[in-house]
């Protein structure tokens, strides 16, 4: 039974995020990582806007953003583990949702100016530092609430979310962040510290066809 084949970059935080999906909804896929400067032809024919991560199933079905793919692994889970990541009450995820979607929409465009400030010379650095910072204060204010996100449970949200935060702690990895969002940097390194995204951090090769297959295998959450 041939695999569904996740077209992936190890750096890039849409993609981290769909393998730590596909990781907790227990799914094998073959991955091939890519490479931007020569993104693969088979990847362009089923996926011509050429973002990574694209899922392609047996079925010849394409999932080509990154949330739908981590929504699909965990719905095929259809485990109580899965369930509770995706939300158990309409509040939860609705709030889940929520997150997200500031994440993507709002905090992103922030952090992609913030980390690249001087392709964007309207506003300095601190400015767009201070701008990203409105959604750090937000998910800060929630982990004090309970020990992730949404309540004392993980949820789709702190993965989906997590690979952003790190990215913006990358930027200037010298500026201590515990002073301002202690609880959003204690979140992160445990996050980053789990088996489970130290697997999605796995290094590839490039792919390039007949390239012998990588697999990603499923596992549950574990520190
Ligand atoms: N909305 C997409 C965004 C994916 C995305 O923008 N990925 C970036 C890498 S982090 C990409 O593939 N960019 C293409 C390029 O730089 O050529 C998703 O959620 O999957």
């Amino acid at each position: 039974m041939p695999l569904p084949i996740l077209y992936s970059f190890r750096r890039c935080p849409y993609a981290m995020r769909a393998r730590l999906g596909l990781l907790l909804g227990q799914c094998q896929v073959e991955v091939r990582e890519i490479t931007f400067k020569a993104k693969p032809a088979e990847m362009l024919a089923i996926s011509p806007k050429g973002t990574v991560p694209v899922l392609q199933l047996p079925t010849g079905e394409v999932i080509a953003e990154s949330l739908d793919i981590m929504l699909w692994g965990l719905h095929k889970a259809d485990s109580p583990a899965a369930q509770q990541l995706l939300g158990q009450t309409t509040s939860a995820q609705s709030l889940i949702n929520e997150l997200i979607v500031q994440n993507d929409v709002e905090f992103k465009p922030w952090l992609d100016k913030y980390k690249y400030a001087d392709r964007y010379p309207e506003y300095s650095q601190a400015d767009y530092f201070a701008k990203a910072s409105t959604f750090l204060v937000r998910l800060e204010a929630q982990l004090q609430q309970h020990p992730y996100l949404i309540s004392p449970a993980l949820s789709l949200a702190d993965f989906a979310i997590m690979p952003f935060i790190r990215q913006f702690t990358a930027v200037d990895a010298k500026r201590d962040l515990n002073g301002d969002f202690p609880r959003l940097m204690a979140w992160l390194t445990e996050l980053t510290s789990t088996d489970i995204f130290q697997h999605a951090m796995t290094k590839y090769v490039i792919w390039q066809t007949g390239n012998t297959p990588n697999y990603l295998l499923g596992m549950s959450i574990s520190k």
